[in-house]
């Protein structure tokens, strides 16, 4: 039984009757039934909502009918209505009874708007008498509302009622025009290419079907070409930033189900606030017909709730962090224990970050696991036991499970939750942060501990959408696994993730094709198991370990880096050395055993060819093996992989390589991958292709400085963050790891504890100090950024296309995205500034910002 039984029942009534489809009627037929359906179904109206009519003069001549409903008290919003029907059916009378409960319901006036109709009125004339309704209501909004103060103003639809309202506030928002404090969409039409799968779903059409939809298109926009105006199908809108906050409510058995979907989606993207439910077991219309479908009535009671919610003033929280990965785990740690009351936003349904996003086949740190962890407790120092040199994926994230126990971290952290947008609220020196969820809270503080490497990148290749087979992307692993068992399978990608997941997607797959870009530069793991002698040798060290991990130059002090330069011993010595650390399998091993093959070119190309030897060596069929040699970029200036098994693994009989270089990738077809060379059938794609690095998950929140200004406007010539920590024009605002800080260059535990740290001392400062406020100033950021610029160029590390440098993002303005200067270095740095009372930074005290306030209320008094 797909539908509830209140909806069988009407839907096998209306069979009986026999009522003709709208698509076989006139206009003034289908006008006329509808009419009469809704009269059948109208049940007494209210009596505690009073009605006015009025008449709204257009600057054609034209008046527009509208009917105020205005419930008993005071109204706590006002709605402007407009009614569904296709544009040619229905009438404020018709949509009478649902106003009047709309209006009771949310307490809110409600505005009915009477529209003109297609066909005799045509795109754009109904959206044109929406759009002077709406500027009519806002003009007079305190008259209509009947009170002293200002009142939140929505535009609110049903089905073609939902495209003209999300029409007026695209409009709303390109031509300056009345602030509208909520769009709530009721099945909107939202898509005039009706290309959707339930548009061709035989069971969506069971009220609303395909004809009738035609019919209203053809009506509405006889002019084809109007179809694709945005202002007719608002999901073909440049861009949808900007718009105010969404409630879109769909039914499951809807023609117009998943457009509507779609736009929610769209619009989340783009940064707007978006609450959208689906009603399951419901046909278009139903939340019209509540007087007869039961869940058309609950619909109303959920909708009050989260208008009442909205309405609400915002929680206050002394910080707000987002992301529960290692870097908002510590953070809430931290400030918890200072005493402040903290939110944590996660997007995930558990804590770990990388850890909980990255499940793909064979994930695992590339820094040895005794290392790569958190210090600040000696406790859990001791009591956690590490199983492998390198811990995959699962112990990672198990760690960080414990962490969180251990803590008791869960009970401030609102998981399955993505922060859309922050803005800084200049006269209370505090945040206003609203969630995908339409929560909003506000904070002092805002800590991005959003990740570096957690947009995951969705490669702009021709056709990706097309294929019908499975994909995947590494950085948004399914949790409950793969299993490539008998599948032709395609790897796009030759980076960390994939020269991890290869060797293992090789084992089960039955033929596995990888499409290579740029080969890697990758070394033997050697990842093992670890002794008991081991870990409880490094327990009994940790304290002294610790301290040298801090002022390592990378966090990182196995192995010690050597001060020769490579030009300084024998070529016997080069190869020993080299050989060893080939032996000892550690990310930094072969870049540590000189001390120029960073920044000498010559230098550099030594140890790039003791690779190239061995890959070679490794690799059976010769074309294959000087595919897989990297010669466009000298050793680490991409970050190298470590693996186990990766070259090995092109020696299978089921395992190829195919070269992007030489046959790029024409398309992805329905069914697998076209190259200039010819195409390959696949079940199953597997896109490692990485990140939007460092600014990805900064820039995808709409945040807005102290003039309102976006961080991604001011980012788009590339990030600039006071030693990777504050931006100047955002005030309170910390990032940790962020841009120009070390982060990726560095054992990460080691720069995230570092950061944390520092946050914590500074609020700490703020609050001995009574500062309101803390924020870079322009001309420490731009030193800042300068001093980063000019290390980095002392160095290899820009010759790469590499992600350190933004190239793997099309678009993304080159620069060096880290500190080079060390990780060591740059803690005594950030210490000094902190410890000159925050050199580079400009503070308002709280008695300043009291003032300013005290200013501004007699201003507006006067
Ligand atoms: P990476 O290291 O950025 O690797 C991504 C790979 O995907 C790399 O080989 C890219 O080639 C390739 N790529 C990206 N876009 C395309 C397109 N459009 N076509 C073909 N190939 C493409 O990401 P990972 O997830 O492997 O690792 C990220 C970090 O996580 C890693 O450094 C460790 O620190 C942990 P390219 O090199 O850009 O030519």
């Amino acid at each position: 039984m797909k539908l509830d039984f209140a909806t069988t029942a009407l839907l096998t009534n209306m069979k009986l009757n026999a009522l003709p489809p709208f698509s076989e009627l006139t206009p003034d037929e289908a006008r006329l039934v509808y009419s009469e359906l809704a009269k059948s179904r109208r049940r007494a109206g209210t009596d505690n909502v009073s009605a006015e009519n009025i008449s709204i003069a257009k600057t054609d001549g034209a008046t527009i009918a509208a009917r105020i409903l205005r419930p008993e008290g005071e109204a706590k919003a006002v709605i402007v209505y407009f009614h569904g029907g296709g544009w040619v059916i229905g009438n404020i009378d018709d949509f009478d009874p649902l106003g009047r409960k709309l209006a009771e319901a949310n307490q809110a006036v409600i505005v009915m708007v009477n529209y003109r109709k297609a066909p005799e009125h045509g795109f754009p004339v109904p959206m044109d008498d929406c759009w002077a309704a709406l500027n009519h209501v806002a003009e007079n909004k305190q008259a209509i509302a009947g009170v002293g103060g200002d009142v939140p103003l929505f535009v609110m639809g049903d089905s073609a009622g939902g495209n003209l309202a999300a029409a007026t506030a695209l409009r709303a928002r390109d031509e300056n025009g009345p602030q509208i404090d909520m769009q709530i969409l009721v099945y909107p039409v939202i898509d005039g290419r009706r290309d959707t799968d339930s548009y061709h779903a035989q069971d969506k059409q069971l009220f609303l079907t395909a004809e009738s939809m035609d019919m209203f298109w053809d009506y509405y926009t006889p002019k084809e070409s109007d179809r694709l105006n945005p202002l007719a199908s608002p999901i073909l809108a440049e861009k949808l930033d900007g718009l105010p906050p969404a409630i879109v409510i769909t039914a499951e058995f809807d023609i117009l189900r998943d457009e509507g979907e779609a736009y929610a989606e769209s619009l989340r993207a783009a940064g707007v606030p978006v609450i959208a439910r689906r009603f399951d077991r419901q046909i278009h219309g139903f939340f019209s017909m509540s007087d007869i479908l039961p869940v058309g009535a609950q619909a109303h009671d959920w909708l009050a709730g989260e208008i009442d919610r909205w309405l609400s003033p915002p929680a206050e929280v002394d910080a707000i962090v987002v992301g529960a990965g290692f870097s908002g785990m510590y953070q809430l740690h931290k400030l918890r224990d200072m005493g402040l009351s903290v939110r944590v936003f996660e997007a995930g349904d558990d804590v770990g970050g990388t850890w909980y996003w990255n499940r793909y086949p064979g994930a695992r740190v590339d820094i040895e696991s005794l290392a790569y962890s958190y210090s600040f407790s000696e406790e859990l120092e001791q009591n956690w036991v590490w199983t492998e040199k390198y811990a995959a994926q699962p112990e990672l994230l198990r760690y960080c499970q414990h962490v969180a126990e251990r803590f008791d971290l869960r009970r401030d952290i609102s998981f399955n939750t993505r922060v859309v947008s922050a803005h800084y609220m200049q006269d209370k020196a505090a945040w206003l942060v609203t969630t995908d969820s339409g929560e909003r809270v506000t904070a002092n503080y805002l800590i991005m501990a959003t990740g570096v490497l957690s947009s995951a990148k969705t490669p702009d290749i021709p056709g990706r959408d097309d294929f019908k087979g499975d994909t995947y992307q590494t950085g948004r692993w399914p949790h409950e696994g793969v299993d490539f068992t008998g599948k032709r399978v395609a790897v796009i990608g030759t980076g960390s993730s994939a020269v991890q997941s290869i060797p293992l997607i090789a084992e089960q797959a039955k033929e596995l094709v990888v499409y290579q870009r740029t080969a890697a530069y990758s070394t033997p793991a050697h990842n093992r198991p670890l002794t008991n002698a081991e870990i409880s040798d490094m327990k009994e060290h940790y304290r002294a370990f610790r301290e040298t991990q801090r002022l390592d130059a990378a966090g990182i002090p196995n192995p010690e880096r050597q001060p020769e330069s490579v030009f300084d011993v024998s070529e016997e010595e080069r190869n020993r050395r080299f050989e060893q650390a080939w032996d000892e399998g550690l990310l930094t091993g072969l870049s540590a055993t000189f001390s120029d093959l960073g920044i000498n070119e010559e230098a550099n190309n030594l140890v790039a060819e003791f690779i190239r030897d061995r890959i070679r060596a490794t690799v059976k069929d010769a074309q294959t093996a000087e595919d897989l040699v990297p010669k466009a970029y000298p050793y680490a200036t991409k970050r190298p992989c470590i693996d186990t098994n990766y070259y090995e693994t092109y020696n299978r009989e089921n395992v190829s390589l195919v070269n992007l270089r030489r046959t790029p990738i024409k398309t992805i077809t329905p069914t697998g991958i076209a190259t200039t060379q010819g195409t390959q059938e696949f079940d199953a794609i597997v896109f490692a292709t990485g990140f939007d690095a460092m600014t990805g998950a900064l820039m995808a929140i709409d945040i807005r400085g102290t003039d309102g200004q976006r961080l991604a406007d001011d980012w788009a010539g590339g990030p600039r963050c006071y030693l990777g920590l504050a931006i100047s024009g955002f005030p309170n605002l910390f990032t940790i790891t962020g841009p120009s800080s070390p982060s990726v260059l560095s054992n990460m535990l080691v720069s995230i504890e570092q950061h944390v740290d520092w946050v914590t001392d500074c609020i700490g400062w703020m609050r001995a100090h009574d500062y309101a406020s803390i924020e870079a100033t322009q001309e420490a950021e731009n030193e800042w950024a300068d001093h980063t610029a000019h290390l980095a160029g002392l160095t290899l590390l820009p010759k790469a296309d590499s992600w350190y440098m933004g190239a793997n993002v099309p678009g993304k303005p080159r620069m060096f995205l880290a500190y080079v200067g060390g990780v060591g270095v740059y803690r005594k740095i950030c210490d000094a500034i902190a410890a000159d009372d925050y050199h580079g930074f400009k503070v308002t005290p709280k008695a300043e910002l009291q003032i300013g306030q005290r200013a501004q209320t007699a201003e507006s008094a006067a």
